[in-house]
């Protein structure tokens, strides 16, 4: 019992210290990457092929591979694409290619 509570004490602190730790963190980036973050942009594609969790996977897969992509959503059900990337190492044409590359139909949806 009281082994529990003393593991429960250590991970609150510790809980409590990598808060803090990324934290102070997030302000130096804030501070620091003024410029990446000025080049980040949205693009949302419509992506019409996609039949199942494969699809998906691949298409993730191939946006991974690209330079400049933060972060990517392959919705099947809604046949689209929503992708984050930094405009100053990729582009829309990019991000539109490598996924007509595995035989999707792809246009803009903005
Ligand atoms: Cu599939």
């Amino acid at each position: 019992m009281n082994k529990l509570t003393f593991v429960a004490k250590f991970f609150m602190i510790a809980v409590l210290f990598f808060g803090l730790a990324a934290c102070s963190q997030d302000k130096g980036q804030a501070a620091g990457d003024k410029d990446a973050r000025g080049s980040m942009k949205t693009v949302s594609l419509d992506v019409q092929g996609m039949s199942c969790g494969n699809c998906v996977n691949s298409i993730n897969e191939a946006l991974a591979d690209l330079d400049g992509v933060s972060s990517k959503t392959v919705s099947l059900d809604d046949n689209s694409c929503t992708v984050n990337y930094d405009a100053s190492q990729t582009n829309q044409d990019e991000i539109i290619a490598a996924i007509e590359s595995l035989d999707y139909t792809v246009q803009m949806k903005n």
